[in-house]
């Protein structure tokens, strides 16, 4: 399939009017950018007529894949209906109601409230404000420190950069006070002679001398991703997530878990905090809620956290335009019925996780680029390293991870390159030829890029 206008006059209309995320603008502009046009299952075309597996669902986020049917009826239903309506005004309507009733059937019973937003980004904003107006509340206003995590991501807004741990985004305007920094849990790079359990222990101690140097009566809480993604995909140690919810609950500091890529399936629990085995008291939520199909976020509250604000609260001056959104609405309800009543949760945990897990670990656990492989369900990481053995990471793993995701795109599969690991998130709703599929053709941008190195 084409579209009447050619490639390259798209590219010179985007040149000229858009500013790309992400990216040196003038670069992309020489280079001109793909043109995607449609999408079926995990698959993609661009203008040309050029297929890619998606490995990524577009940004971990289409874990129904492209082209349901239902969620677009779902839209299309709303639109024609009420296509707006607000949550301001003392109103609300069916579908935002429905949609929580689903939701909170699906999470743990010690979650009770939703704060809805367009985005992951704008979930976290709220966050900021919700857990500092809790506080507030109890009588605490100075307890309103936020610690993130360095390399952790929260979103692009200014507050969301400033709880990530991305320097180079502090670095463009992204910093504000009363946001504070622990390091990442990377066993691979900064485990040194520790056993696993032993260095997540020791990483999640971080938080305690932190909570401790800055005064537990000023901090408010802790925000992580159960495991990190656009940092490079870090599954912690399984004694570190324990560990952190011990000392949360000890400095009364509240546990915050960033579920925007965790969520909906991608581990094969509903909620990645679950595959650990913590319970966070709010969790930020946003892409696999609609399947990406339309933006939808939102925070999630525990009941604890719900019933000071609701009951002792007052009113909590916070609201967007788009809250709830009818639309948005409609189709994260016709999203989470089909995660719920086609299994595709079920399957992630059973079937379709544990198969692309054990093929990764078959075709590359001693492929010459490859030191180590993690992942659970359907998100997983290669993280490339010059010597297996003693965890020694190339010197330009950043050039060569990049090099490997640009000849994945001459191989037709989209893979992510994030810090020396190569990352892959694909829809839940895989077949096993389609995870064969990504699978081979990674194994055929590894092979040219160990080529290129001289490891092959
Ligand atoms: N939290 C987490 C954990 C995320 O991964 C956000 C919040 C922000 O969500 P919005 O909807 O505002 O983008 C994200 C977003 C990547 C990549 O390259 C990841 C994200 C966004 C863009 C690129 O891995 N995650």
């Amino acid at each position: 399939m084409t579209t009447s206008r050619e490639t390259r006059d798209y590219q010179a209309a985007d040149a000229a009017h858009h500013i790309h995320a992400f990216v040196d603008q003038k670069a992309l502009n020489d280079e001109g950018p793909r043109v995607m046009l449609r999408g079926e299952r995990l698959h993609l075309w661009d203008n040309d007529g050029r297929r890619y597996l998606d490995g990524m669902s577009g940004l971990w986020c289409t874990n129904l894949g492209y082209g349901r049917q239902d969620l677009n009826a779902a839209a299309s239903r709303q639109l024609e209906q009420l296509p707006y309506y607000n949550m301001f005004f003392h109103t609300t309507h069916p579908q935002v109601i429905e949609l929580s009733e689903l939701l909170f059937s699906l999470l743990p019973g010690h979650y009770s409230h939703a704060i809805y937003t367009n985005s992951g980004s704008e979930a976290n904003e709220v966050l900021i404000r919700t857990v500092r107006r809790y506080w507030q509340v109890l009588g605490k206003p100075e307890k309103k420190i936020m610690i993130g995590r360095w390399n952790g991501y929260h979103g692009s807004t200014l507050a969301a950069t400033a709880l990530g741990g991305m320097k180079f985004m502090h670095e463009m305007g992204g910093m504000l006070p009363d946001i504070e920094h622990i390091d990442e849990p990377y066993f691979f790079a900064h485990g040194g002679d520790l056993t696993p359990a032993e260095f997540g222990v020791r990483a999640a101690r971080q938080l305690e001398a932190k909570i401790l140097e800055l005064g537990a009566d000023k901090v408010a809480g802790f925000i992580a991703e159960p495991f990190q993604g656009a940092g490079g995909m870090i599954f912690p140690p399984e004694s570190y997530w324990p560990e952190i919810q011990r000392i949360c609950r000890q400095y009364d500091v509240l546990l915050c878990a960033d579920e925007v890529i965790g969520g909906f399936g991608r581990t094969g629990e509903w909620f990645a905090h679950e595959h650990f085995g913590f319970e966070p008291d709010t969790l930020s939520i946003a892409k696999g809620l609609t399947s990406g199909y339309i933006p939808m976020g939102g925070l999630i509250l525990s009941k604890k956290m719900a019933e000071v604000l609701v009951e002792q609260g007052g009113v909590f001056a916070h609201g967007l335009t788009y809250s709830g959104h009818p639309v948005a609405a409609a189709v994260a309800i016709a999203n989470l019925k089909a995660l719920r009543d086609e299994g595709v949760v079920t399957r992630v945990k059973d079937d379709i996780g544990p198969y692309l897990q054990q093929c990764l670990r078959e075709v590359f656990g001693n492929h010459p680029l490859v030191g180590d492989i993690q992942g659970a369900g359907m998100v997983a990481a290669l993280q490339l390293a010059e010597d297996k053995a003693t965890r020694k990471r190339f010197a330009n793993e950043n050039d060569i991870a990049w090099r490997c995701r640009t000849i994945g795109f001459e191989e037709g599969v989209i893979i992510r390159s994030t810090l020396g690991r190569m990352i892959m998130a694909p829809a839940l709703i895989a077949s096993r030829g389609e995870i064969d599929e990504l699978v081979g053709k990674t194994l055929k941008a590894l092979d040219r890029t160990a080529q290129e190195c001289g490891r092959l």
